[in-house]
């Protein structure tokens, strides 16, 4: 089953999952966003996937960020809810998935598109990838998970320099550092991918379920998130932020 703003294919136990707003390099919108809600929930109902591979469609983009153009309107508790009601419907979803989650990060993976593949429980990235957290460069800050995944991933120090530069890295940096645990040409990164996925269907799903419960029971202490939705709402009381997503809907530099 598929919907128009994301593509669903199942063979041989593996799904994947393709964002298809290219135009948009597959920005996360609202709509975006409650259909993979919908592929998550119903292919962990599924008795016939195992894993499921995430990727956006095209070659420049996995996913640029959440849509600026859409979130640039919210007031604070607007900014505070929706927050909570994508690492709800989402990122913690994911996360907490009962399939293995491959992110397949086929371009850019930028603010809500880099914590989506955070959220995911492995990584694969193509040579031409470009991975960043740049929410302070528009005054606001990662609101579905990445403060505390990135951190997570890469450690603490790398991932304040990332956050407080707004800098992206490229492929290899990512691989050097543990963001991705693999990275291939852009052709043969779904291949790469499918082969991690095959690799893992020899191991006992049941196994690999416990693994990750146990993994993220550990990680998740619940209250590093909880900051995180509060601080990103409040972002939405704050001049800085107006001027950050104005300026890039502007197509000019921000002035803070
Ligand atoms: N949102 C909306 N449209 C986007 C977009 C985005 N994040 N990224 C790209 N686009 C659109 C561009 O506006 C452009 O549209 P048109 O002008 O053609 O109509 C089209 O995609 C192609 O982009 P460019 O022309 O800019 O392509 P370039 O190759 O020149 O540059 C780029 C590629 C990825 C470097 C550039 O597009 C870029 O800087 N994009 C924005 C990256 C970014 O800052 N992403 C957002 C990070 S902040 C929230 C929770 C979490 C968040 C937000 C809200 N709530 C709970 C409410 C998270 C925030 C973020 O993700």
């Amino acid at each position: 089953m598929s919907t128009p703003l994301v593509h669903l294919h199942v063979e041989d136990r593996i799904a994947t999952l393709t964002i298809t707003r290219p135009k948009a390099l597959n920005a996360l919108n609202t709509a975006v966003i409650n259909a993979l809600h919908k592929h998550v929930v119903d292919l962990d109902g599924r008795d016939d996937v195992r894993v499921v591979l995430l990727t956006g469609e095209g070659e420049k983009s996995f996913v640029a960020g959440a849509d600026i153009a859409e979130f640039a309107t919210h007031n604070q508790q607007e900014g505070q809810a929706l927050a909570q009601r994508g690492q709800d419907l989402l990122f913690t979803r994911i996360a907490n998935a009962k399939k293995i989650y491959i992110a397949a990060i086929n371009g850019f993976a930028l603010g809500g598109g880099l914590e989506l593949a955070l959220s995911c429980h492995v990584r694969v990235a193509s040579d031409n990838a470009k991975m960043g957290l740049p929410e302070t460069s528009l005054g606001v800050i990662p609101g579905y998970g990445g403060t505390q995944r990135l951190a997570q991933c890469i450690g603490k120090g790398r991932a304040m320099d990332m956050m407080l530069s707004a800098k992206m890295i490229d492929a290899e940096t990512a691989l050097a550092w543990g963001l991705v645990n693999a990275v291939s040409t852009q052709d043969e990164l779904m291949a790469e991918a499918k082969s991690r996925a095959k690799g893992y269907l020899r191991n006992s799903g049941d196994a690999q379920a416990a693994v990750i419960r146990a993994v993220n029971a550990g990680l998740d202490h619940k209250g590093g998130y909880d900051t995180e939705i509060v601080e990103f709402g409040k972002r939405f009381t704050s001049k800085e932020f107006v001027e950050g997503t104005e300026a890039f809907l502007d197509k000019r530099r921000p002035s803070f």
